[in-house]
Parts: C-alpha cells; sequence; structure tokens
C-alpha cells in the first residue's frame, strides 16, 4: 500500500496531471498526495482532475495545502515534503511513500516498480537516479558531494550519486527516523533534500539507488542566477551539519549506469552569456573586505579581476576547495554580502569546469568531476585517520568531528584530476 506524492508550486498543468495519471494507475498505489504551496492554479487544475482519477483507479487523491513546520527558515520545498511525511504517519493504511517532483516530462510507471522491488528487499530508502547533462546539478556536484566528501569521506554520504535528488521512496521506518528529528521539520526550505539524505545515512538506514536510464527531464532553468536561493540554502544545510558524527560504512547498493543518451549529453545546463555577466554585478565595498580577509590571495585576485572582465581561470577545484573551508568557517546565511560572495564563487568554479572540462566532451567532463570527489574523499579520509592518529582498521568503528580534522587541514586536500590538462583557457565559450 504505497503513497505517492508530488510537492508542487506552479507547474505546467499538462504535466502536472499525467503524472498524477500515470502513478494513479500503478498496481502498488493505492493513495496521491499533492502538497501546494498555495492554491493557484496548478491547485484548481489538480482538483478538477482527481474525481475521474479516483472513479478510474479506485485510489485516493488528497490536495493540501504545506504546513509550517520550520519557522525559523524560509518555507519552501521542505515545510512541502515535511506536511507530506506528517500526512503519512497520520495514515497508517500506507507502509511507503514516494516523491516526484510534479515537474518531470519523463516520469513513467517504471520509476514507482524500480523503488518498489528495492523496497520489498527490506531497503529503508530507495533513490533515483538520472544520466545528466556534464553542465547540470551544478550544486549537487560542487556543494552537496563535495561537502559529503570532505566532511564524512568513509560514510555512505561520500557515495551517494545523486544526494539532492527530489526523488525517492520512504519505508515508515525511515519516515519515523526523519519526522521525528527536529532538524529536519526545522529544513523548511531547498535545504530539505540534504537533511534527509544526511539524517538517514547519519541513523545508518540502508539505501538502494536505482537508476532511470532514460533521465529526467524537467523544466529548466535560465541563467545561474535562477540557482542563488538554492546554492544558499543547500550550502547553508551542509555548514549546519558540519560537527555532526555520522557512522563509518552503512548499507548502500547501487544500481550500474548504463550508457548516457545522446540528448542528455548534448544539453547545455544553463546560459553561459548571461552568467558572465553576473561576476561584474552587486558587488560591495563590504565584499571586497570580507574577501581580503578570508580568502587565499589567488581567490582574491582572481575574484577581483573577474569584477572587472569575465574570468574564471583561477577557481580551479583546489581553489573551491580551500573557498569551501572558509565558507564553512565563516559563512552567515542572511547576510547579503555573504551570499553573494559564496554565489560568485561558485559561479567561477562552475564557469571554469565549463570552459576547461566540458569542452572537452561528455566523457571528460563527467570524469573530471568524478575524479574530483574520488580524490577529495581519498585526502579527507587520510586527514582524519591522522587527525585520530590511529590505524584505518581502528578507525572504521565510528567518526569524529568532520570538521575539527578540516579546520586543521588548510584546504590542501587534492591533486589535479586526471582528467585535466593544461590548456586551460583555450576555448571561447559562445551560445
Ligand atoms: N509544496 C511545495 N512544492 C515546491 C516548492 N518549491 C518547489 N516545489 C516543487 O518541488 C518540485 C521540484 O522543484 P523544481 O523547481 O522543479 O526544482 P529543481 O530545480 O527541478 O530541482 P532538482 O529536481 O533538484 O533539479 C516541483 O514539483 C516544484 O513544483 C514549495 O515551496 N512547496
Ligand atoms: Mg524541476
Amino acid at each position: 500500500m504505497s503513497l505517492v506524492c508530488f510537492p508542487f508550486k506552479e507547474e505546467d498543468v499538462a504535466i502536472v496531471v499525467r503524472n498524477l495519471d500515470c502513478a494513479a494507475s500503478h498496481p502498488a498505489v493505492t493513495g496521491i498526495l499533492c502538497v501546494g504551496f498555495s492554491r493557484g492554479e496548478t491547485w484548481c487544475a489538480i482538483e478538477n482532475a482527481k474525481p475521474l482519477l479516483e472513479k478510474t483507479y479506485n485510489v485516493r487523491v488528497v490536495l493540501i495545502q504545506q504546513k509550517r513546520y520550520g519557522n525559523a527558515l524560509r518555507g519552501g520545498k521542505g515545510d512541502g515534503m515535511n506536511t507530506a511525511l506528517g500526512y503519512f504517519l497520520e495514515h497508517p493504511e500506507y507502509t511507503r511513500i514516494h516523491f516526484y517532483d510534479a515537474d518531470i516530462v519523463s516520469f513513467s510507471a517504471e520509476w514507482i516498480t524500480k523503488a518498489e522491488k528495492q523496497a520489498d528487499l527490506g531497503y529503508d530508502v530507495v533513490r533515483h537516479y538520472f544520466p545528466r547533462s556534464s553542465t547540470d546539478a551544478m550544486i549537487t556536484w560542487f556543494v552537496t558531494k563535495v561537502g559529503f566528501a570532505l566532511l564524512w569521506p568513509r560514510t555512505v554520504l561520500s557515495e551517494i550519486e545523486q544526494p539532492l535528488g527530489g526523488e525517492l521512496l520512504l519505508t515508515q521506518r525511515a519516515v519515523e527516523v526523519l519526522f521525528n528529528d527536529p532538524r529536519v521539520r526545522a529544513q523548511s526550505d531547498w535545504g530539505i533534500d540534504t537533511l534527509y539524505t544526511f539524517v538517514a545515512g547519519q541513523a545508518g538506514l540502508s539505501l538502494s539507488e536505482v537508476y532511470i536510464s532514460e533521465g529526467k527531464v524537467h523544466a529548466l532553468y535560465g541563467g545561474l542566477r535562477d540557482l542563488r536561493t538554492m546554492l544558499i540554502e543547500c550550502f547553508s544545510a551542509i555548514q549546519s551539519l558540519k560537527n555532526e558524527n555520522v557512522p563509518v560504512g552503512g548499507i548502500h547498493r547501487m544500481e550500474s549506469a548504463k550508457a548516457v543518451p545522446e540528448l542528455v549529453k548534448q544539453k547545455v545546463g544553463y546560459d553561459i552569456e548571461k552568467t558572465l555577466k553576473l561576476l561584474k554585478s552587486h558587488w560591495t565595498p563590504r565584499q571586497r573586505e570580507l574577501l581580503q580577509q578570508h580568502f587565499d590571495s589567488v581567490l582574491v585576485k582572481g575574484l577581483l579581476n573577474a569584477s572587472e572582465w569575465p574570468s574564471w581561470s583561477f577557481a580551479d577545484e583546489d581553489c573551491w576547495v580551500g573557498a569551501y573551508h572558509k565558507f564553512l568557517e565563516h559563512f552567515e546565511k542572511g547576510d547579503e554580502d555573504w551570499e553573494e560572495l559564496l554565489f560568485k564563487v561558485w559561479v567561477c568554479r562552475v564557469l571554469n569546469h565549463t570552459v576547461r572540462n566540458v569542452l572537452r566532451g561528455y566523457d571528460a567532463a563527467m570524469g573530471s568531476l568524478r575524479d574530483f570527489i574520488w580524490d577529495t574523499v581519498q585526502k579527507s579520509t587520510l586527514q582524519q585517520f591522522k587527525l585520530s592518529a590511529s590505524a584505518p582498521i581502528h578507525t572504521l568503528a565510528s567518526g569524529h568531528s568532520a570538521f575539527e580534522s578540516l579546520a586543521n587541514g588548510k584546504g590542501k586536500l587534492r591533486k589535479k584530476p586526471k582528467w585535466e590538462t593544461d590548456s586551460d583557457n583555450m576555448c571561447i565559450v559562445k551560445q
């Protein structure tokens, strides 16, 4: 008896209704829960579609507005997902809950089936993962995956392929763990995916990742500016967890990936021309001060140059890891200048990746991202061994405060990735 939840804001109503129909027709599904941010056009479309869906498929379709659980942060997708968890626990006739974004064009019954089959094997959490464009998922790669690799390199967290994915199945046990955790209920914004992933890993819930070969085709963003709030909220979520301990190891199974469709390979994830303008705008004297006060001279010089003329070659992986440590230590959410600095340095990192790696082809680009995470895990692990001053075999029992070890590491965690060439700046990007 599974419940399928679609959190929604305003989306293309035809796509939303098609997805509801698809979920409702699945034999494992007995309930559909739509959690809306507000009662707009999408809400009305779902309300209109509800009677026919219920009659055709003999399922219950419930439409509710999200509750306010996390009062300290912006009310967003986190409140929406947590509202669904609350509903699920009040309805014990359901034993599993699935989450899917409402805007997915490529959604199919197979997504539900694949997750159900893994839950049948006893996994507490099943996550979907997808082939992605080499310029897509830039928050996942450069904020969440790197953050997990730096802070908890020996745990399941550093292995999760798409830790920010909104497509997942939770069993009753997993929902209880998540919903009873005050940190989860407080995370009402985009940080919710980080919290679900983190808390499940910390609690030792078993995880299976299933591969959806056709990819997640959904509404796209324009310039990287559209991702600013998401970036800040996802980074801040990691920062809030930096002193947490996570048990080493954990049960994690992962379906192997298949050949990536050409369409996904060729897709450019963001508008480069629009993005270049971002580096010159919204500068304040205090941003320059903070930059000088906290960051490495290469970054200071590079970013100040970028304020006059688009440049990004300084923002290589080393530079980003060094900056990441500083942001973990000093970043203040809600402080406009800190937020803008984080955004600008991340934009430079994304541009650097685009020009240095993506232009060399899809495989080289994805290879460079994977090497980056692999190298970071390797170096952070060694650093933690050093800090706990014990042989690897003895340190497998539990983690210690990962951030403590980082603070001593001065951010020197990486060698050049295997895929890197020395031809930085060789190519010119044109839209
Ligand atoms: N209830 C609720 N749903 C939201 C809110 N914000 C976004 N959503 C929904 O959450 C889903 C994901 O949001 P998107 O804007 O598509 O996010 P995305 O950039 O595609 O995120 P990724 O899937 O991680 O790439 C969509 O169904 C949105 O309509 C919110 O504040 N409340
Ligand atoms: Mg989307």
